[in-house]
Protein backbone atom coordinates (compact mmCIF):
# COMPACT_ATOMS: atom_id res chain seq x y z
CA UNK A 1 0.00 0.00 0.00
CA UNK A 2 1.38 3.33 -0.60
CA UNK A 3 -0.41 6.67 0.86
CA UNK A 4 -0.14 9.80 -1.77
CA UNK A 5 -0.80 9.79 -5.27
CA UNK A 6 1.96 12.70 -6.11
CA UNK A 7 4.95 12.30 -7.47
CA UNK A 8 6.51 10.02 -4.89
CA UNK A 9 3.46 7.62 -5.17
CA UNK A 10 2.54 7.81 -8.53
CA UNK A 11 6.74 6.51 -9.04
CA UNK A 12 6.31 3.86 -6.64
CA UNK A 13 2.75 2.53 -8.54
CA UNK A 14 4.67 2.32 -11.68
CA UNK A 15 8.02 0.55 -10.33
CA UNK A 16 6.90 -1.52 -7.56
CA UNK A 17 3.28 -2.89 -9.74
CA UNK A 18 4.98 -3.00 -13.41
CA UNK A 19 8.69 -3.63 -12.59
CA UNK A 20 8.47 -5.78 -9.29
CA UNK A 21 5.22 -7.01 -10.37
CA UNK A 22 3.43 -6.81 -6.96
CA UNK A 23 -0.09 -5.62 -6.65
CA UNK A 24 -0.26 -2.13 -5.48
CA UNK A 25 -3.12 -0.22 -4.15
CA UNK A 26 -2.37 3.83 -3.37
CA UNK A 27 -4.68 5.70 -1.15
CA UNK A 28 -4.89 9.35 -1.88
CA UNK A 29 -7.01 12.21 0.23
CA UNK A 30 -7.29 14.65 -2.60
CA UNK A 31 -10.06 13.75 -5.02
CA UNK A 32 -7.37 13.69 -7.81
CA UNK A 33 -3.85 12.93 -8.05
CA UNK A 34 -0.87 15.24 -8.32
CA UNK A 35 -0.26 15.51 -4.45
CA UNK A 36 1.00 19.14 -3.76
CA UNK A 37 0.45 20.12 -7.60
CA UNK A 38 -3.03 19.27 -6.56
CA UNK A 39 -3.53 21.50 -3.83
CA UNK A 40 -1.18 24.40 -4.86
CA UNK A 41 -3.20 26.10 -6.88
CA UNK A 42 -2.99 29.38 -5.72
CA UNK A 43 -1.87 32.42 -8.66
CA UNK A 44 1.69 32.13 -9.53
CA UNK A 45 2.23 28.61 -8.62
CA UNK A 46 5.29 27.28 -10.56
CA UNK A 47 8.22 25.26 -9.37
CA UNK A 48 11.42 26.90 -8.79
CA UNK A 49 13.63 23.69 -10.73
CA UNK A 50 13.81 23.87 -14.38
CA UNK A 51 11.18 22.09 -15.81
CA UNK A 52 13.17 19.37 -17.24
CA UNK A 53 14.96 18.81 -14.15
CA UNK A 54 11.65 18.23 -12.02
CA UNK A 55 10.08 15.66 -14.29
CA UNK A 56 10.48 12.00 -14.34
CA UNK A 57 13.59 10.31 -16.04
CA UNK A 58 12.77 7.01 -15.87
CA UNK A 59 11.11 6.68 -19.17
CA UNK A 60 12.73 7.63 -22.67
CA UNK A 61 9.10 7.07 -23.98
CA UNK A 62 7.46 9.48 -21.79
CA UNK A 63 10.69 12.48 -22.89
CA UNK A 64 9.72 11.93 -26.26
CA UNK A 65 5.94 12.70 -25.85
CA UNK A 66 6.63 15.74 -23.47
CA UNK A 67 7.88 19.01 -24.32
CA UNK A 68 7.30 21.56 -21.12
CA UNK A 69 6.52 25.14 -22.52
CA UNK A 70 8.09 27.13 -19.90
CA UNK A 71 11.57 27.13 -17.76
CA UNK A 72 10.31 26.56 -14.66
CA UNK A 73 6.61 25.11 -15.38
CA UNK A 74 3.51 26.38 -13.74
CA UNK A 75 1.02 24.04 -11.70
CA UNK A 76 -1.61 23.58 -14.21
CA UNK A 77 0.86 22.32 -16.37
CA UNK A 78 2.49 20.25 -13.93
CA UNK A 79 -0.88 18.50 -12.98
CA UNK A 80 -1.14 17.98 -16.64
CA UNK A 81 2.53 16.31 -17.00
CA UNK A 82 1.33 13.99 -14.04
CA UNK A 83 -2.00 13.04 -15.28
CA UNK A 84 -0.07 12.06 -18.72
CA UNK A 85 2.27 9.69 -16.50
CA UNK A 86 -0.63 8.29 -15.05
CA UNK A 87 -2.42 7.51 -18.35
CA UNK A 88 0.43 6.36 -20.37
CA UNK A 89 1.25 3.89 -17.38
CA UNK A 90 -2.59 3.28 -16.63
CA UNK A 91 -1.83 4.08 -13.46
CA UNK A 92 -5.55 5.29 -11.99
CA UNK A 93 -6.74 1.56 -11.85
CA UNK A 94 -5.03 0.94 -8.81
CA UNK A 95 -5.45 4.81 -6.93
CA UNK A 96 -8.64 5.13 -4.46
CA UNK A 97 -9.38 9.11 -4.39
CA UNK A 98 -10.85 10.88 -1.74
CA UNK A 99 -9.70 8.85 1.43
CA UNK A 100 -7.58 9.74 3.74
CA UNK A 101 -5.56 7.52 5.96
CA UNK A 102 -6.33 8.17 9.64
CA UNK A 103 -4.75 5.03 11.29
CA UNK A 104 -2.39 2.33 10.20
CA UNK A 105 -1.32 -0.71 12.19
CA UNK A 106 0.95 -3.32 11.81
CA UNK A 107 0.14 -6.99 12.79
CA UNK A 108 2.27 -9.05 14.02
CA UNK A 109 0.71 -12.53 13.33
CA UNK A 110 -0.31 -11.97 10.01
CA UNK A 111 3.15 -9.37 9.15
CA UNK A 112 0.59 -7.18 7.21
CA UNK A 113 -0.03 -3.63 7.76
CA UNK A 114 -3.91 -2.37 8.31
CA UNK A 115 -4.76 1.14 6.80
CA UNK A 116 -8.03 2.97 7.81
CA UNK A 117 -9.57 5.38 5.54
CA UNK A 118 -11.64 8.80 6.91
CA UNK A 119 -14.42 6.79 5.30
CA UNK A 120 -14.96 3.80 7.32
CA UNK A 121 -12.36 1.50 4.62
CA UNK A 122 -9.98 -0.95 5.57
CA UNK A 123 -7.37 -2.21 3.50
CA UNK A 124 -4.37 -4.32 4.46
CA UNK A 125 -0.93 -4.96 2.67
CA UNK A 126 2.40 -6.77 3.10
CA UNK A 127 4.16 -3.30 2.91
CA UNK A 128 3.12 0.44 3.78
CA UNK A 129 5.03 2.92 1.85
CA UNK A 130 4.09 6.66 2.71
CA UNK A 131 4.68 8.99 0.02
CA UNK A 132 3.07 11.81 1.75
CA UNK A 133 5.23 14.48 1.26
CA UNK A 134 7.52 16.95 3.34
CA UNK A 135 4.87 19.95 2.37
CA UNK A 136 1.41 18.92 2.77
CA UNK A 137 0.22 18.84 6.53
CA UNK A 138 -0.88 22.40 5.80
CA UNK A 139 -0.19 25.15 8.59
CA UNK A 140 -3.29 27.26 9.58
CA UNK A 141 -1.80 29.79 12.48
CA UNK A 142 -4.41 29.85 15.06
CA UNK A 143 -5.23 33.51 14.86
CA UNK A 144 -8.41 34.73 17.45
CA UNK A 145 -12.02 35.45 15.61
CA UNK A 146 -10.72 33.92 12.00
CA UNK A 147 -14.12 32.36 12.05
CA UNK A 148 -15.86 35.61 12.53
CA UNK A 149 -14.46 37.50 9.17
CA UNK A 150 -17.16 37.84 6.65
CA UNK A 151 -15.10 38.09 3.79
CA UNK A 152 -13.16 35.44 2.29
CA UNK A 153 -9.92 33.30 4.31
CA UNK A 154 -7.62 31.02 1.94
CA UNK A 155 -4.82 29.31 2.02
CA UNK A 156 -2.07 28.52 -0.51
CA UNK A 157 -1.76 25.40 -0.18
CA UNK A 158 -5.68 24.37 -0.09
CA UNK A 159 -6.72 26.64 -3.29
CA UNK A 160 -10.15 26.48 -4.57
CA UNK A 161 -10.62 25.12 -7.73
CA UNK A 162 -12.82 27.09 -8.66
CA UNK A 163 -11.31 30.62 -10.08
CA UNK A 164 -11.41 33.01 -6.94
CA UNK A 165 -12.34 36.73 -7.98
CA UNK A 166 -9.88 39.05 -6.34
CA UNK A 167 -10.05 42.14 -8.89
CA UNK A 168 -10.80 45.25 -6.87
CA UNK A 169 -10.72 44.00 -3.32
CA UNK A 170 -8.49 44.66 -0.26
CA UNK A 171 -6.49 41.56 -0.14
CA UNK A 172 -4.67 40.39 3.08
CA UNK A 173 -1.64 38.16 2.43
CA UNK A 174 -0.06 36.02 5.94
CA UNK A 175 3.74 34.86 4.87
CA UNK A 176 6.42 35.49 2.61
CA UNK A 177 8.07 32.21 1.73
CA UNK A 178 8.07 30.78 -1.24
CA UNK A 179 4.68 30.88 -1.31
CA UNK A 180 3.89 34.39 -0.71
CA UNK A 181 6.81 35.20 -2.97
CA UNK A 182 5.03 33.66 -5.75
CA UNK A 183 1.27 34.71 -5.15
CA UNK A 184 1.72 38.45 -4.04
CA UNK A 185 3.61 39.68 -7.90
CA UNK A 186 0.78 37.72 -9.50
CA UNK A 187 -2.25 39.27 -7.60
CA UNK A 188 -1.25 42.79 -6.80
CA UNK A 189 -2.32 43.96 -10.53
CA UNK A 190 -5.79 43.34 -9.87
CA UNK A 191 -6.56 43.75 -6.39
CA UNK A 192 -7.40 47.36 -5.11
CA UNK A 193 -5.02 46.97 -1.81
CA UNK A 194 -2.74 44.65 -0.86
CA UNK A 195 -0.87 44.19 2.39
CA UNK A 196 1.60 42.16 2.67
CA UNK A 197 2.09 40.90 6.87
CA UNK A 198 5.78 39.58 6.65
CA UNK A 199 6.97 37.89 9.87
CA UNK A 200 10.52 36.99 9.13
CA UNK A 201 12.26 38.39 5.82
CA UNK A 202 13.23 35.76 2.99
CA UNK A 203 16.17 35.76 0.58
CA UNK A 204 14.87 35.68 -3.05
CA UNK A 205 16.98 36.13 -6.29
CA UNK A 206 15.14 36.37 -9.77
CA UNK A 207 13.96 33.49 -11.40
CA UNK A 208 14.67 34.25 -14.31
CA UNK A 209 11.74 32.61 -15.85
CA UNK A 210 11.33 32.70 -19.68
CA UNK A 211 9.15 30.65 -22.68
CA UNK A 212 10.99 28.07 -24.12
CA UNK A 213 11.21 28.54 -27.70
CA UNK A 214 11.75 25.12 -30.17
CA UNK A 215 15.71 25.60 -29.95
CA UNK A 216 15.36 25.34 -26.09
CA UNK A 217 13.27 22.47 -26.83
CA UNK A 218 15.42 20.46 -29.25
CA UNK A 219 18.63 21.75 -27.59
CA UNK A 220 17.27 20.10 -23.92
CA UNK A 221 15.95 17.04 -26.51
CA UNK A 222 19.96 16.89 -27.54
CA UNK A 223 21.36 16.97 -23.95
CA UNK A 224 18.32 15.04 -22.04
CA UNK A 225 20.32 11.76 -21.15
CA UNK A 226 23.75 13.56 -20.62
CA UNK A 227 22.13 15.93 -18.22
CA UNK A 228 19.79 13.25 -16.31
CA UNK A 229 22.99 11.50 -15.60
CA UNK A 230 24.43 15.00 -14.40
CA UNK A 231 21.83 15.17 -12.50
CA UNK A 232 21.70 11.83 -10.79
CA UNK A 233 25.17 12.26 -10.04
CA UNK A 234 25.17 15.37 -8.72
CA UNK A 235 24.63 16.72 -5.15
CA UNK A 236 21.82 18.95 -5.28
CA UNK A 237 19.95 16.79 -8.25
CA UNK A 238 20.01 20.85 -10.53
CA UNK A 239 21.58 21.65 -13.53
CA UNK A 240 23.17 24.35 -12.03
CA UNK A 241 26.77 23.72 -11.93
CA UNK A 242 27.96 23.61 -7.67
CA UNK A 243 31.29 26.07 -7.90
CA UNK A 244 33.97 24.16 -6.08
CA UNK A 245 36.08 27.57 -4.98
CA UNK A 246 35.49 29.29 -1.52
CA UNK A 247 34.08 32.91 -1.83
CA UNK A 248 37.04 34.18 0.60
CA UNK A 249 39.80 33.19 -1.36
CA UNK A 250 38.96 35.02 -4.94
CA UNK A 251 39.09 39.00 -4.75
CA UNK A 252 36.22 41.01 -3.99
CA UNK A 253 36.01 42.36 -8.01
CA UNK A 254 36.10 38.57 -9.07
CA UNK A 255 33.08 38.01 -6.29
CA UNK A 256 31.17 40.85 -7.03
CA UNK A 257 31.04 40.05 -10.86
CA UNK A 258 30.65 36.25 -10.30
CA UNK A 259 27.51 37.35 -8.06
CA UNK A 260 26.40 39.56 -10.73
CA UNK A 261 26.73 36.60 -13.28
CA UNK A 262 25.05 34.32 -11.28
CA UNK A 263 22.23 36.99 -10.26
CA UNK A 264 21.57 37.11 -13.93
CA UNK A 265 21.48 34.19 -14.91
CA UNK A 266 21.36 31.34 -12.06
CA UNK A 267 18.19 31.51 -10.29
CA UNK A 268 17.41 28.65 -6.83
CA UNK A 269 21.51 27.97 -8.33
CA UNK A 270 22.57 31.26 -6.50
CA UNK A 271 23.59 29.36 -3.79
CA UNK A 272 26.18 26.83 -5.65
CA UNK A 273 28.15 30.08 -6.65
CA UNK A 274 30.85 29.12 -4.19
CA UNK A 275 31.24 25.75 -2.08
CA UNK A 276 31.12 27.13 1.27
CA UNK A 277 28.21 29.59 1.26
CA UNK A 278 26.92 26.83 3.32
CA UNK A 279 29.76 26.36 6.01
CA UNK A 280 31.08 29.30 6.45
CA UNK A 281 29.59 32.30 8.00
CA UNK A 282 32.34 34.87 6.33
CA UNK A 283 31.45 33.29 2.81
CA UNK A 284 27.80 33.49 3.42
CA UNK A 285 27.71 37.19 4.63
CA UNK A 286 29.21 37.97 1.32
CA UNK A 287 26.25 36.33 -0.44
CA UNK A 288 24.02 37.96 1.95
CA UNK A 289 25.32 41.42 1.58
CA UNK A 290 25.06 40.93 -2.15
CA UNK A 291 21.38 40.01 -2.10
CA UNK A 292 21.07 42.33 0.45
CA UNK A 293 22.27 45.25 -2.25
CA UNK A 294 20.00 43.96 -4.91
CA UNK A 295 16.75 44.04 -2.76
CA UNK A 296 17.99 48.07 -2.01
CA UNK A 297 18.37 48.40 -5.28
CA UNK A 298 14.74 47.02 -6.53
CA UNK A 299 12.70 48.85 -3.66
CA UNK A 300 12.10 52.38 -3.83
CA UNK A 301 11.65 53.12 -0.20
CA UNK A 302 15.17 52.26 2.14
CA UNK A 303 12.78 51.85 5.06
CA UNK A 304 10.82 49.60 3.30
CA UNK A 305 13.97 47.45 1.57
CA UNK A 306 15.24 47.35 5.34
CA UNK A 307 12.18 45.94 6.73
CA UNK A 308 12.86 42.88 3.34
CA UNK A 309 16.81 42.23 3.84
CA UNK A 310 16.80 39.48 6.10
CA UNK A 311 19.56 39.85 8.98
CA UNK A 312 18.89 37.47 11.40
CA UNK A 313 20.27 34.02 10.11
CA UNK A 314 22.38 33.25 7.36
CA UNK A 315 21.70 33.01 3.28
CA UNK A 316 20.01 29.67 2.22
CA UNK A 317 19.76 28.35 6.26
CA UNK A 318 16.21 28.90 5.64
CA UNK A 319 15.20 27.38 2.44
CA UNK A 320 15.90 30.27 -0.56
CA UNK A 321 13.31 31.46 -2.72
CA UNK A 322 13.52 32.84 -6.35
CA UNK A 323 10.69 35.32 -7.73
CA UNK A 324 9.96 37.41 -10.61
CA UNK A 325 9.20 40.89 -9.24
CA UNK A 326 8.32 40.22 -5.28
CA UNK A 327 10.25 43.40 -4.21
CA UNK A 328 9.09 45.45 -6.93
CA UNK A 329 5.55 45.30 -5.70
CA UNK A 330 6.35 47.36 -2.94
CA UNK A 331 7.33 49.73 -5.26
CA UNK A 332 3.27 50.32 -6.26
CA UNK A 333 1.04 52.70 -4.14
CA UNK A 334 -1.45 50.38 -3.21
CA UNK A 335 1.05 47.96 -1.52
CA UNK A 336 1.79 47.79 2.16
CA UNK A 337 4.12 45.75 3.72
CA UNK A 338 3.71 45.23 7.96
CA UNK A 339 6.59 44.02 10.06
CA UNK A 340 4.53 41.60 12.45
CA UNK A 341 7.56 40.78 14.16
CA UNK A 342 7.72 44.05 15.98
CA UNK A 343 3.66 44.47 15.81
CA UNK A 344 2.11 40.48 15.87
CA UNK A 345 -1.12 39.51 14.74
CA UNK A 346 -3.40 39.47 17.50
CA UNK A 347 -7.06 38.83 15.83
CA UNK A 348 -9.27 39.10 13.23
CA UNK A 349 -12.32 40.60 13.68
CA UNK A 350 -15.55 40.57 10.89
CA UNK A 351 -13.61 42.85 8.43
CA UNK A 352 -10.57 43.50 9.63
CA UNK A 353 -6.71 41.70 10.68
CA UNK A 354 -5.51 43.60 13.56
CA UNK A 355 -1.91 43.94 14.75
CA UNK A 356 -0.55 44.75 18.48
CA UNK A 357 -0.68 48.51 16.68
CA UNK A 358 -3.46 48.80 14.02
CA UNK A 359 -6.18 47.50 12.21
CA UNK A 360 -6.30 46.44 8.66
CA UNK A 361 -10.22 46.33 6.68
CA UNK A 362 -9.85 43.61 4.40
CA UNK A 363 -11.93 41.39 1.75
CA UNK A 364 -9.59 38.47 1.71
CA UNK A 365 -7.38 36.96 3.84
CA UNK A 366 -4.16 34.55 2.25
CA UNK A 367 -2.76 32.61 4.39
CA UNK A 368 0.77 31.55 2.73
CA UNK A 369 2.05 30.26 6.14
CA UNK A 370 3.48 27.36 4.61
CA UNK A 371 3.41 23.67 6.28
CA UNK A 372 3.82 21.14 9.19
CA UNK A 373 6.72 20.33 7.49
CA UNK A 374 8.44 16.58 6.94
CA UNK A 375 6.85 15.18 9.44
CA UNK A 376 3.66 16.53 9.62
CA UNK A 377 2.12 14.36 7.15
CA UNK A 378 3.73 11.49 8.45
CA UNK A 379 2.56 11.97 12.18
CA UNK A 380 -1.01 13.04 11.25
CA UNK A 381 -2.28 9.85 10.90
CA UNK A 382 -2.01 7.26 13.95
CA UNK A 383 0.58 4.79 12.85
CA UNK A 384 1.33 2.11 14.99
CA UNK A 385 4.12 -0.76 14.50
CA UNK A 386 5.31 -3.83 17.09
CA UNK A 387 3.99 -3.95 19.90
CA UNK A 388 1.49 -1.29 19.24
CA UNK A 389 4.17 1.51 19.88
CA UNK A 390 2.76 4.80 17.87
CA UNK A 391 5.17 6.43 15.49
CA UNK A 392 4.14 10.01 17.67
CA UNK A 393 5.61 8.17 20.38
CA UNK A 394 8.59 6.93 18.54
CA UNK A 395 9.22 10.28 17.29
CA UNK A 396 8.45 12.39 20.57
CA UNK A 397 12.03 13.64 20.32
CA UNK A 398 12.36 14.27 16.34
CA UNK A 399 12.13 11.70 13.68
CA UNK A 400 14.33 8.49 14.20
CA UNK A 401 14.73 7.32 11.03
CA UNK A 402 17.36 4.88 8.90
CA UNK A 403 18.95 6.07 5.95
CA UNK A 404 15.33 8.20 6.07
CA UNK A 405 13.69 5.12 4.99
CA UNK A 406 12.67 2.89 7.47
CA UNK A 407 12.22 3.06 11.54
CA UNK A 408 12.83 0.48 13.50
CA UNK A 409 9.62 -0.93 15.37
CA UNK A 410 8.06 -0.73 12.02
CA UNK A 411 8.73 -2.99 9.76
CA UNK A 412 7.62 -3.10 5.86
CA UNK A 413 6.97 0.63 6.19
CA UNK A 414 8.68 2.97 4.29
CA UNK A 415 9.05 6.66 4.03
CA UNK A 416 10.02 8.56 0.51
CA UNK A 417 11.93 11.64 0.66
CA UNK A 418 11.19 11.76 4.49
CA UNK A 419 13.34 13.22 7.11
CA UNK A 420 16.91 11.78 7.49
CA UNK A 421 16.88 12.43 3.47
CA UNK A 422 17.83 14.52 1.12
CA UNK A 423 14.08 15.48 0.78
CA UNK A 424 13.83 18.74 0.26
CA UNK A 425 17.88 20.14 0.54
CA UNK A 426 17.86 19.69 -3.14
CA UNK A 427 15.98 19.06 -5.94
CA UNK A 428 13.36 16.50 -4.44
CA UNK A 429 12.41 14.62 -7.46
CA UNK A 430 15.95 13.46 -7.66
CA UNK A 431 15.35 12.30 -4.15
CA UNK A 432 12.17 10.20 -4.85
CA UNK A 433 13.66 8.19 -7.94
CA UNK A 434 16.67 7.04 -5.72
CA UNK A 435 14.63 6.26 -3.42
CA UNK A 436 11.81 4.07 -5.28
CA UNK A 437 14.85 2.54 -6.91
CA UNK A 438 16.21 1.87 -3.79
CA UNK A 439 13.06 0.41 -2.07
CA UNK A 440 12.31 -1.57 -5.01
CA UNK A 441 15.82 -3.38 -4.83
CA UNK A 442 15.11 -3.82 -1.19
CA UNK A 443 12.06 -5.67 -1.54
CA UNK A 444 12.86 -7.32 -4.03
CA UNK A 445 16.02 -8.79 -3.20
CA UNK A 446 13.98 -10.18 0.56
CA UNK A 447 11.63 -11.34 -1.03
CA UNK A 448 13.62 -13.33 -3.35
CA UNK A 449 15.87 -14.48 -0.46
CA UNK A 450 12.58 -15.36 1.49
CA UNK A 451 13.31 -12.80 4.18
CA UNK A 452 9.96 -10.61 3.22
CA UNK A 453 10.18 -8.46 6.61
CA UNK A 454 12.21 -5.82 6.86
CA UNK A 455 13.27 -3.45 9.66
CA UNK A 456 15.73 -1.18 10.76
CA UNK A 457 17.75 -2.15 12.98
CA UNK A 458 17.50 0.02 16.15
CA UNK A 459 21.46 0.67 16.47
CA UNK A 460 21.75 1.44 12.71
CA UNK A 461 18.82 4.06 13.36
CA UNK A 462 20.50 5.40 16.02
CA UNK A 463 23.95 5.71 13.70
CA UNK A 464 22.06 7.51 11.00
CA UNK A 465 20.59 9.92 13.14
CA UNK A 466 24.06 10.77 14.89
CA UNK A 467 24.99 10.68 11.46
CA UNK A 468 22.32 13.20 10.04
CA UNK A 469 23.17 15.58 13.29
CA UNK A 470 26.29 15.27 13.09
CA UNK A 471 26.49 16.65 9.04
CA UNK A 472 24.00 19.61 9.94
CA UNK A 473 26.22 20.31 12.60
CA UNK A 474 29.02 21.28 10.12
CA UNK A 475 26.51 23.74 8.32
CA UNK A 476 24.86 26.97 8.84
CA UNK A 477 21.58 25.56 8.64
CA UNK A 478 21.68 25.53 12.50
CA UNK A 479 21.75 29.12 12.79
CA UNK A 480 18.18 29.95 11.49
CA UNK A 481 14.71 28.95 12.74
CA UNK A 482 13.74 27.14 9.73
CA UNK A 483 11.09 24.12 8.74
CA UNK A 484 14.21 21.75 8.15
CA UNK A 485 14.50 22.29 12.49
CA UNK A 486 11.11 21.91 13.50
CA UNK A 487 11.04 25.81 14.49
CA UNK A 488 7.85 26.58 12.21
CA UNK A 489 5.25 24.99 14.57
CA UNK A 490 5.41 25.66 18.57
CA UNK A 491 6.37 22.68 20.59
CA UNK A 492 7.77 20.74 17.55
CA UNK A 493 11.00 19.13 18.69
CA UNK A 494 13.96 20.92 17.48
CA UNK A 495 15.74 18.62 15.36
CA UNK A 496 17.55 18.96 12.10
CA UNK A 497 15.31 16.63 9.72
CA UNK A 498 16.90 16.11 6.24
CA UNK A 499 20.20 14.68 5.51
CA UNK A 500 22.71 17.42 4.64
CA UNK A 501 25.43 15.61 2.98
CA UNK A 502 23.89 15.86 -0.58
CA UNK A 503 22.62 13.68 -2.74
CA UNK A 504 26.08 12.23 -4.72
CA UNK A 505 26.99 11.12 -0.86
CA UNK A 506 23.96 9.60 0.67
CA UNK A 507 23.25 7.92 -2.90
CA UNK A 508 26.62 6.27 -2.15
CA UNK A 509 25.80 5.55 1.77
CA UNK A 510 22.93 3.98 0.27
CA UNK A 511 24.70 2.06 -2.30
CA UNK A 512 27.18 0.72 0.03
CA UNK A 513 24.80 -0.23 2.14
CA UNK A 514 23.06 -2.21 -0.34
CA UNK A 515 26.30 -4.19 -1.45
CA UNK A 516 26.50 -4.82 1.92
CA UNK A 517 23.36 -6.91 1.71
CA UNK A 518 21.58 -4.52 3.26
CA UNK A 519 23.34 -3.58 6.45
CA UNK A 520 20.82 -2.37 9.11
CA UNK A 521 18.56 -3.98 8.09
CA UNK A 522 16.98 -6.94 9.94
CA UNK A 523 15.41 -9.11 7.23
CA UNK A 524 13.48 -12.07 8.26
O1 LIG B 1 5.86 28.12 3.47
P1 LIG B 1 7.10 28.67 4.32
P2 LIG B 1 5.61 28.23 1.90
N1 LIG B 1 2.20 34.10 11.76
O2 LIG B 1 7.09 27.87 5.58
C1 LIG B 1 5.03 32.82 7.75
C2 LIG B 1 7.98 24.75 -1.24
N2 LIG B 1 7.42 25.60 -2.26
O3 LIG B 1 4.29 27.63 1.64
O4 LIG B 1 9.55 32.65 8.48
C3 LIG B 1 2.76 34.86 10.83
O5 LIG B 1 8.33 28.67 3.55
C4 LIG B 1 6.48 32.43 7.82
O6 LIG B 1 7.18 33.32 8.64
P3 LIG B 1 8.46 32.80 9.50
C5 LIG B 1 9.37 25.25 -0.85
O7 LIG B 1 10.16 24.17 -0.48
C6 LIG B 1 8.02 25.62 -3.44
O8 LIG B 1 5.88 29.59 1.41
O9 LIG B 1 8.07 31.47 10.09
N3 LIG B 1 3.50 34.41 9.81
C7 LIG B 1 6.87 32.49 6.35
O10 LIG B 1 7.09 33.79 5.94
C8 LIG B 1 9.04 26.10 0.32
O11 LIG B 1 10.13 26.33 1.16
C9 LIG B 1 7.55 26.44 -4.41
O12 LIG B 1 8.69 33.83 10.50
C10 LIG B 1 3.64 33.08 9.74
C11 LIG B 1 5.62 31.95 5.68
O13 LIG B 1 4.54 32.21 6.56
C12 LIG B 1 7.94 25.30 0.97
O14 LIG B 1 7.18 24.80 -0.12
C13 LIG B 1 6.47 27.25 -4.20
C14 LIG B 1 3.05 32.21 10.69
C15 LIG B 1 5.67 30.46 5.46
O15 LIG B 1 6.71 30.17 4.60
C16 LIG B 1 7.02 26.05 1.88
O16 LIG B 1 6.72 27.32 1.30
C17 LIG B 1 5.86 27.21 -2.98
C18 LIG B 1 2.31 32.78 11.73
N4 LIG B 1 1.75 32.03 12.68
C19 LIG B 1 6.34 26.39 -2.01
N5 LIG B 1 3.38 30.94 10.34
C20 LIG B 1 8.28 26.44 -5.67
O17 LIG B 1 8.73 25.44 -6.18
C21 LIG B 1 4.13 31.02 9.23
N6 LIG B 1 4.28 32.31 8.88
C22 LIG B 1 8.50 27.73 -6.26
Amino acid sequence: MVVGAGFAGLALLRSFRDECGLTVTVIEAGDDIGGVWYWNRYPGARCDVDSTDYSYSFSPELDATWDWTERYAAQPEILSYIHRVAELYDLRRDITLGVRVTEAGYDEQADLWVVRGDDGSVVSGRYLVMATGCLSAVKRPDIPGVEDFTGTVLHTADWPKDKVDLVGKRVGVIGTGSSGIQVIPEIVPVVAELVVFQRTPTFSVPAHHYVLTDADRAAIRTELPARRERLRRSSTGLSVPANPRSALEVTDEERQAHYEEQWNSAGFGFLLAYSDLLIDQAANDTAADFIRGKIAERVDDPATAALLSPRTYPYGAKRPCVDTGFYETFNRPNVTLVDISASPLVKVTETSLHTTTSEYGLDVIVFATGFDAMTGSLLRPDIRGRGGQSLRQHWASGPLTYLGLATAGFPNMFVVAGPGSPSLLGNVMVSIEQHVEFLADLIMSSRAAKTPVIEAEPEAEAAWVAHVNRVAQGTLYLAAASYYLGAEVPGKPRVFMPYAGGLRRYRRECEEVAADGYRGFRRT
